[in-house]
């Protein structure tokens, strides 16, 4: 029988990488965590390994879990993603109680959570969607967490999480992100914008690789130089490690031995897909996603591979390049294009906000992001200064400080997205970043014309420049305008 002073003020459900990282987390800090695990063996091997770190109540049933947690009763799940978490959320709340927490910390889809809450709010139980980002790593030491669901139950949460998050400059990388979904909502975009982030990096290795001809040991070093500046990031600073990595079976770099096919979970399609259906042009994450896809479609590329015309290439020696120079203008594009990724990401965060009625901050995700998550980095110092001057800034990219590094950057991004094409060689991010850029500033966009084709075949209208209203051209006619 547990006695109020042997209760757990807080569960984990789901004893795999993440959640046995975490409940070891919430241990370190003092608090007396209950464990439980589907299969009974994560479970003992957690408490044999870890046991005597801190204060653990194993429990081999999810009865017994429940009852060895102190009221209101919170619980972290760590399961699979979909139909695992909606089975264990319903034995939860099958055990629990009134006024009990359900925290869902796995990576869920945001609508999923929005129901889970519905439901879970007809049963009296509370359930908090909770993005957690940082890997296995973070969850040990300190990561960033989202949490959406209802904001009383922030007020009884907010300082168990608190305790765990990573912490940049005093602050915990946790804040009420909003109600039900938004939680997940703003962790999706999250990994999208972490897909996007690394393509850029991998664009840039790919130019100076394949480009400029040099060893992955020299661009890690340059790796390792640029992550002292600007690009100052978690993801910079371990492309540096991986690219330093000797494989010890072949000796070569292990980049070079490592199958060019990358995988995927599915967050940063999901973060597109969403896009697409709130009309927010995500074209940094939406190629990230596509070149993920194109590079595992492993048949396709080997049939296309010297089978397909090259047009006139040039080499790196005949377009005359310095390569000093090149490299510094390739950490510009990289920088240029990340920059876009990220305003077309807080984008998408403030049409999902205005959609579902959330009130997302984005100062709060700028802010939470500095630690503890996969895209932590310097410059989201920066994205706080920005949405502090002017929190109702139109784009991130028109920010008064941005548009001053974007001055400096975008000589050097033009020319490296025409010297990519020079070389043959793939910048999908960089390139359609570059677009994108154009068309924001664009004074007439070639729209006027599919508006044009779309009134000539499907009398769709339009609206003209001069004068209020809506107009089509009787084109099977005498193509004369009338009103409409
Ligand atoms: P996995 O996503 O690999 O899931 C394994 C866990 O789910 C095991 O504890 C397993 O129990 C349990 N489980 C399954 Br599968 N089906 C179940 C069911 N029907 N009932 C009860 N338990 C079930 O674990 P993970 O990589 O630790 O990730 C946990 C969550 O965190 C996921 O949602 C993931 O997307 C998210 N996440 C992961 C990372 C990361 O870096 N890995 C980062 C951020 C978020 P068993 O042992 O009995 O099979």
């Amino acid at each position: 029988m547990n006695t109020p002073e042997n209760l757990a003020q807080i569960g984990v459900v789901g004893l795999a990488v993440m959640g046995s990282n975490l409940a070891r987390n919430f241990a370190s800090r003092g608090h007396t965590v209950a464990v439980y695990n589907r299969s009974p063996e994560k479970t003992r091997t957690l408490i044999a390994e870890h046991g005597t770190d801190g204060n653990f109540i194993a429990s081999e049933t999810i009865e017994d879990f429940v009852a060895s947690l102190e009221r209101p009763r919170k619980a972290i799940i760590m399961v699979q993603a979909g139909p695992a978490t909606d089975a264990v959320i319903s034995q939860l709340a099958d055990a629990m109680e009134d006024g009990d927490i359900i925290i869902d910390g796995g990576n869920a889809l945001f609508n999923d959570t929005i129901r889970r809450e519905k439901e879970m709010a007809e049963r009296n139980r509370h359930f908090v969607g909770a993005g957690i980002s940082g890997g296995e790593e973070g969850a040990l030491n300190g990561p960033s967490i989202m949490p959406g669901g209802p904001k009383e139950s922030w007020e009884t949460l907010g300082p168990l999480l608190e305790s765990i998050a990573a912490v940049v400059d005093g602050t915990p990388c946790v804040t009420h992100i909003g109600p039900d979904g938004a939680g997940h909502f703003v962790k999706m975009v999250h990994n999208g914008i972490e897909y996007a982030d690394m393509q850029v990096i991998g664009e840039a290795y790919q130019l100076l690789r394949f480009g400029a001809g040099m060893e992955p040991a020299e661009i890690a070093d340059v790796f390792a130089e640029w992550n002292r500046g600007d690009l100052d990031s978690y993801l910079i600073e371990i492309t540096a490690e991986v690219l330093r990595q000797v494989d010890a079976e072949t000796g070569k770099p292990l980049v070079d031995v490592i199958l060019d096919a990358a995988g995927q979970k599915g967050t940063g399609r999901w973060t597109v897909k969403e896009a697409l259906d709130l009309g927010v042009p995500v074209t940094g994450i939406g190629e990230a996603v596509f070149a993920r896809a194109l590079s595992s479609s492993l048949d396709q590329r080997k049939a296309a591979q010297g089978n397909l015309p090259t047009g006139a290439l040039k080499t790196f020696q005949e377009l005359n390049l310095d390569k000093e120079r090149f490299v510094e203008d390739v950490r510009r594009a990289l920088y240029a294009s990340k920059l876009v990724a990220y305003s077309q990401g807080f984008d998408e965060i403030k049409a999902g906000s205005d959609e579902y009625g959330w009130g997302v901050d984005p100062r709060d995700l700028a802010t939470i992001w500095r630690g503890g998550c996969i895209i932590r980095a310097k410059f989201l110092n920066r994205i706080v200064e920005a949405y502090d001057n002017d929190p109702a800034l139109p784009a991130l990219l028109l920010d008064p400080y941005f548009k001053g590094e974007l001055g400096d950057l975008i000589d050097s991004w033009r020319e490296v997205v025409i010297v990519a094409t020079q070389l043959g060689l793939p910048v999908p991010v960089f390139s359609s970043s570059l677009s994108y850029y154009d068309s924001l500033r664009a004074e007439r966009l070639p729209a006027a014309i599919i508006q044009g084709q779309r009134d000539f075949f499907g009398a769709h209208t339009y609206r003209r420049i001069d004068k209020e209203g809506t107009f089509h051209t009787q084109w099977s006619g005498d193509r004369s305008e009338i009103e409409s």
